[in-house]
């Protein structure tokens, strides 16, 4: 396996040191292929909305914080590509909203149910779901190897947060009844379009800030209330598509300029 040493005054530093950690993941079997795939189909929306935490997005943060306080049996569902980007900040959320974590994979075998495990343990997590003869129930409707779940875990959640996800598995949950939350950064997802909570982000930003929020919201759940009366997924959605039009409107009457700060990151 060759890794290579990122310069850190490169002006990419951070996205290439995302990259060498999805590539190291998928060379110790916790990455799908198709993980590598999916992640520069996200890198391409990440250049779409500025590569920045947007305010609908924020929205979105909050709200599914809330949520997840709120729920009595919520369950985070991990898969290849957030164990490897984010398994401490997904440990340290299930601990502060009290939640389980299940592995559920797309691609799903034995050795990387396995290797997903080891990560999340060596991360700080206990007693993972979802992992052999536990993923023994089915999510109706569902054909590819996602329906798996376990009894304990996702078949009898009320809220189930699935960061990156493919989108028939989100729509089959919310016909069983379930609040979902997603975190992708393509806006026009079916999973985004889907989920009952959307957050239009890198799972990189968001789940740290998921964290933050949840520590926080967790001092007030009087206002979690509040927090979920007051949105909506539908006209948030609609803000995060809006952002990249306004955005690239704002480009194009610049004659295709790239705005000052872009231009720092190497757009
Ligand atoms: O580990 P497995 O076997 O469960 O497989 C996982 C993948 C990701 C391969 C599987 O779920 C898949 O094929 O997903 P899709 O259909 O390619 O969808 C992935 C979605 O995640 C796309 O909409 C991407 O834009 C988005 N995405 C990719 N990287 C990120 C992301 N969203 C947030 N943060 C990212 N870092």
């Amino acid at each position: 396996m060759t890794s290579i040493k990122i310069p850190p005054e490169h002006p990419r530093a951070e996205s290439l040191r995302t990259r060498e950690k999805l590539i190291e993941c998928y060379h110790k079997g916790v990455v799908a292929t198709a993980g590598l795939i999916a992640h520069g189909r996200g890198e391409a929306f990440d250049y779409l909305i500025g590569e920045e935490t947007t305010k609908p997005a924020l929205n979105a943060i909050r709200a599914a914080a809330s949520a997840l306080l709120l729920a009595e049996r919520p369950v985070i569902s991990v898969n290849g590509n957030t164990a490897a980007l984010v398994a401490e900040e997904t440990v340290r959320l299930a601990r502060i909203i009290k939640a389980k974590v299940e592995v559920n994979l797309f691609y799903r075998s034995r050795e990387r149910e396995l290797a997903i495990k080891e990560l999340l343990e060596k991360a700080g997590a206990h007693d993972v779901l979802g992992v052999g003869e536990d993923a023994s129930a089915k999510i109706p409707e569902l054909g590819s190897e996602r329906r798996r779940v376990s009894p304990q875990g996702i078949l009898v959640a009320d809220v189930v947060m699935v960061p990156l996800e493919d989108g028939d598995r989100t729509e089959a949950l919310v016909k069983m009844g379930k609040r979902v939350i997603a975190i992708d950064l393509n806006p026009l997802s079916r999973t985004a379009r889907k989920a009952t909570f959307t957050i239009v982000d890198n799972v990189v930003r968001a789940t740290p800030k998921l964290v933050d929020t949840a520590r926080k919201l967790k001092q007030d759940l009087t206002k979690c209330h509040q927090i979920l009366l007051d949105f909506d997924n539908k006209k948030n959605l609609a803000e995060s598509v809006a952002l990249i039009k306004d955005r690239f409107l704002r480009l194009s009457e610049r004659g295709g300029c790239f705005f000052s700060e872009d231009e720092e990151r190497g757009f």
